[in-house]
């Protein structure tokens, strides 16, 4: 039998009477052009071969295919449209049946639902994730979806961007059988003849009856609108799906695809799809590290953690969550009992909250040991210490750890400022010791920094990046400095508030700027959230090497003098009343902030949210670009993914470095040496970011490897 021109990536093969229709795009058979163009050919071939009486498509691989190919978007269109391919599908005078494994995502799951019938094996999983990247389903999902499942399921699936597995796929209608086996192939082929036999004919999504009752899906469209009004006011693609589907009710077929069409367009040429789709293929090129390309990881079977407070508890929840063996070490009998209870009580929350059973924790539970004797670490593959930040004990731990640890074992320290340079070179073995740092709640947080010292050995390096995937982290490779990428940034752009606050800001108009802009939260509001004490412990840290020249507002410790450290003492910035979360604006703290603008002898001047923001922004971004000069982080992007994923940083803005290019260059610099007129010790332009400006170049270019 004769292949279809693009037979690299689309196959077709007669199978009795039955045309297979192969999708074999590696690694997620993406519909790119010549995907698109290969499945119209079939279609073709489909509709003029009298020797064909149904069409089967199917996906070559661990997937049916994973949507449009994200790569193009930005680029020129080519045809096919991938509507118009849809469209095709659907009209043939011949049934289509789509066989699914594995992913059926976005595009993927437009061709499938506008093939006539469906049948998913166990291990499918369908979405229409388009939102996730700023997008719309665009190739009729907007359309035949509402009309498959009904308005509210539809809009429930696009809007969140969930997968959905084979078994609710079945009860929502989305298909039409679950696979007995996994064989796909030979469940898609027997289907598909089962069909011939009973000579069902065509059945086309766009006549199915999911809208016919009007009323509810007027509801539906309704409560949606309402909640995407709260849920992603920043947002611009979530309202333009609620838009889609009332197009559905609204208009005829036809016209509600040309009107889908527009509308996908737009988020096409949305900022927000560029920064997502940044951020997507960000988030996986963060683990393209020389050390992981280089080196294999080591054995990771089993985990030691050193502490049982906070951090230490949430690293153990989070390799028992991976499914690993725990052990645990505190220094004595009632630390390790408080170590043991720190665990248990984040089980226990979800057992009482009916998430888990109790024999399930009691299971998970079994894999855990706690001992006071640090020889218990003898055999375990990787030990991480989360003790006191202080660089002698955290000496005389790895002392305990090089004397008990098995030859090969990864010696981890999840310090978040300390010189793992000097830790490694205490022991006789630097080459097994790195940087885990985790965020807290460590077994919530999706940052690790990963912090690369001098000697360590690259399988090291890369077996901390195998932890991340196993523990479903994002990791960042960060080199050793003060805060490594996130902090060291952090306490930049937090200089940058305080200054503006000095200056006639309040720190509520502040938080309230930053909030607009897209984070959850601001940084006034994050600090009561962690604590007023950790940062003030910081600067007091600090402030033995801190340039007597340089600028400090002192509001923030006059806060902390008052013992007012946020959220656990029930004030800091704003007031807590009756343990409330959401704080309220406190006058006596802009009495203090009063207070402080005279001792200083500053005269408050009014500042717009934008003002706000570009000052923030710079201060943030300027940093950034020192952090990539300096080989802290890899990449722009390593900066950005750190943000997003450790400090909130709105996802549909990219990352600083991303946001940054956005803006252009050139006027965060000009910003910048505007700035610098009233300080310009602190505003001091990153030579990366001046040389770039210098070039006509931006972030983006060096995120090219
Ligand atoms: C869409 O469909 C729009 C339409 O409605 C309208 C059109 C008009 N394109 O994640 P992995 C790459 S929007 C190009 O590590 P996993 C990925 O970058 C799309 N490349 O594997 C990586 O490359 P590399 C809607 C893609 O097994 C490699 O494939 N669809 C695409 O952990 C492996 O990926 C989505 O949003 C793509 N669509 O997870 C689905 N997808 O090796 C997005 C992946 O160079 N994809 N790559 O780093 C996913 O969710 C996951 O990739 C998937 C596999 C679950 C499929």
């Amino acid at each position: 039998m004769a292949n279809t021109p693009d037979e690299q990536v689309v196959r077709t093969q007669l199978h009795g009477k039955v045309l297979l229709v192969t999708v074999d795009n590696p690694p997620v058979n993406a519909l790119g052009a010549a995907v698109r163009r290969g499945l119209q050919e079939a279609m073709e071939r489909a509709e003029t071969d009298a020797a064909v009486a149904a069409v089967l498509i199917v996906g070559a691989g661990k997937s049916f295919i994973a949507g449009a190919d994200i790569r193009e978007f930005g680029l020129p269109p080519q045809p096919p449209l991938l509507t118009d391919v849809c469209k095709r599908i659907e009209a043939s005078k011949k049934p289509v049946v789509a066989a699914i494994h594995g992913a059926a995502l976005g595009g993927g799951l437009e061709v499938a639902i506008a093939a006539h019938y469906r049948i998913a094996v166990a291990n499918a999983k369908l979405g229409l994730p388009e939102v996730l990247l700023g997008l719309l389903p665009g190739a009729g999902g907007t359309q035949r979806a509402p009309r498959l499942v009904g308005a509210a399921a539809a809009l429930d699936i696009m809007l969140t961007g969930r997968h959905v597995g084979a078994a609710e796929a079945l009860q929502l209608g989305l298909i039409d059988r679950l696979a007995r086996s996994d064989d796909t192939l030979a469940e898609g082929l027997a289907y598909a003849q089962e069909l011939l036999a009973s000579n069902a004919g065509p059945r086309r999504s766009r006549d199915a009856a999911g809208l016919a009752d009007v009323e509810a899906s007027r509801a539906a469209i309704a409560a949606a609108r309402a909640e995407q009004g709260k849920k992603a006011r920043n947002l611009f693609s979530p309202h333009r799906i609620v838009d889609a589907v009332e197009a559905a009710l609204d208009k005829p077929f036809d016209d509600a695809l040309k009107f889908e069409r527009t509308l996908f367009m737009q988020c096409l040429e949305s900022p927000q799809r560029a920064g997502l789709i940044h951020a997507f293929f960000s988030e996986r090129d963060v683990a393209k590290v020389p050390e992981a390309a280089a080196a294999e990881p080591r054995a990771l079977k089993s985990i030691g953690v050193v502490g049982g407070g906070t951090m230490g508890a949430g690293i153990a929840v989070a390799a028992l969550d991976a499914g690993l063996p725990v052990t645990m070490v505190e220094r004595d009998d009632a630390s390790i009992a408080r170590g043991r209870a720190n665990v248990e009580k984040v089980y226990d929350g979800l057992v009482a909250k009916g998430r888990m059973t109790a024999e399930a924790k009691a299971k998970v539970m079994a894999r855990y040991t706690g001992s006071t004797d640090y020889a218990a670490f003898a055999e375990v593959d990787m030990v991480i210490e989360a003790v006191f930040e202080d660089i002698e004990v955290k000496k005389s731990v790895f002392q305990e750890l090089d004397r008990v640890c098995k030859a090969g074992a990864v010696l981890a320290t999840n310090t978040s400022y300390l010189d793992i340079d000097a830790i490694a070179a205490s022991i006789a073995r630097p080459q097994d010791v790195i940087g885990l740092h985790f965020f807290s709640p460590a077994n919530i947080m999706k940052l690790l920094e990963i912090v690369v010292p001098a000697k360590v050995s690259a399988d090291v390096v890369a077996t901390a990046f195998a932890l991340a995937k196993k523990l479903r982290k994002v990791p960042v490779r960060a080199g050793v400095c003060d805060g490594f990428i996130g902090n060291r940034i952090l306490a930049v752009y937090r200089q940058a508030a305080d200054h503006m606050m000095e200056d006639g800001a309040s720190p509520y108009a502040i938080d309230a700027a930053v909030r607009n802009f897209g984070y959850p939260m601001g940084p006034f509001q994050v600090s009561d959230l962690a604590g007023g004490d950790i940062g003030w412990a910081t600067r007091k840290r600090k402030s033995a090497t801190r340039d007597p020249n340089a600028r400090y507002v002192q509001v923030a410790d006059r806060i902390c003098e008052r013992g007012w450290f946020g959220q656990k003492t029930g004030r800091g910035w704003y007031q807590y009343p009756q343990g409330a979360r959401t704080g309220v604006e406190d006058p006596e703290v802009l009495a203090i902030v009063d207070a402080e603008r005279q001792r200083a002898g500053i005269t408050p001047r009014a500042f717009t949210e934008e003002e706000i923001m570009r000052r923030y922004m710079a201060a943030m971004v300027n940093e950034g670009a020192k952090v990539v000069a300096e080989g802290i982080a890899l990449r722009p992007l390593d900066v950005d993914v750190t943000f997003l994923y450790g400090y909130g940083f709105p996802r549909f803005r990219g990352g600083p470095m991303a946001y940054a290019d956005q803006v252009g260059l050139p006027k965060i610099l000009d910003d910048i040496q505007t700035f610098a007129k009233e300080d310009p010790l602190f505003w001091q332009p990153a030579p990366l970011l001046v040389q770039l400006v210098a070039e006509g170049r931006n972030f983006a270019s060096l995120n090219k490897s």
